[in-house]
């Protein structure tokens, strides 16, 4: 199986990256240059109309929507058991779909807020509303991960996913201090290999994108 994951620094397409690696997939990594707007070039468009990250492009056929994906990478590569058994797999697709419909739409007005209102005056009330909801949405991930090293009784797909929406959140210097259970989840991730490998790879993709710039 030929797989290549449309990749960007910063972006939600880390899990992807994370859950391959997990999985020892072998894969190849096509750098999106979102700062550029290389995302919406013609060439882009035509793998992904959407004109975002993540695709993974499998044997040529593009799959987008990172609850897709990960499932994908989960049943194909089933020795890694990045979903869990029995019901659990449900609970896991449903968390991964709040994280999609949910708290990623509450992070994004902290970096883009000019999409979400047209008056720039109104800039920073957009930014205090989606942390408001943020942090609605943080506490009760917080409860889940209450005694937990991970979601689940062991790592899976879904420890990939919180990882990047929190990092997220550390990343616009919100005061996070009131998730410990949440900050001790992202310690646990960084002391992974995937993680550190990826956290790595992102740092010298955005030297490369910075020294085109
Ligand atoms: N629902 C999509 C969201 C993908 C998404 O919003 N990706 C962002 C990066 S985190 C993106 O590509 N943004 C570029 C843009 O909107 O121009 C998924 O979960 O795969």
């Amino acid at each position: 199986m030929d797989l290549t994951l449309c990749y960007a620094p910063m972006a939600c397409s880390l899990v992807a990256y994370v859950n391959l690696t997990e999985a020892g997939a072998p894969f190849t990594v096509r750098t999106v240059n979102t700062g550029a707007r290389e995302q919406k070039s013609a060439e882009y468009l035509a793998v992904n109309p959407k004109g975002k990250v993540p695709v993974l492009v499998v044997d040529g056929y593009p799959l987008t929507e990172n609850v897709a994906i990960q499932q994908f990478i989960a049943r194909s590569f089933p020795a890694a058991k990045l979903l869990p058994a029995g019901f659990d797999e449900f609970k896991a697709i449903s968390l991964m779909s709040w994280f999609t419909s949910t708290i990623h739409p509450h992070l994004t007005p902290n970096a883009r807020p000019e999409n979400y209102c047209d008056m720039p005056e109104a800039f920073d009330g957009v930014k205090r509303v989606a942390q408001k909801l943020l942090f609605e949405d943080l506490k009760i991930a917080e409860g889940l991960l209450e005694g937990r090293e991970w979601f689940f009784d062991h790592f899976t797909a879904v420890d990939s996913y919180f990882f990047w929406c929190f990092r997220r959140a550390v990343q616009f210097k919100l005061d996070l201090s009131a998730f410990p259970n949440c900050l001790a989840h992202m310690a646990r991730m960084r002391e992974r290999p995937s993680v550190q490998k990826v956290e790595a790879y992102e740092k010298e993709v955005m030297a490369q994108f910075a020294k085109a710039a």
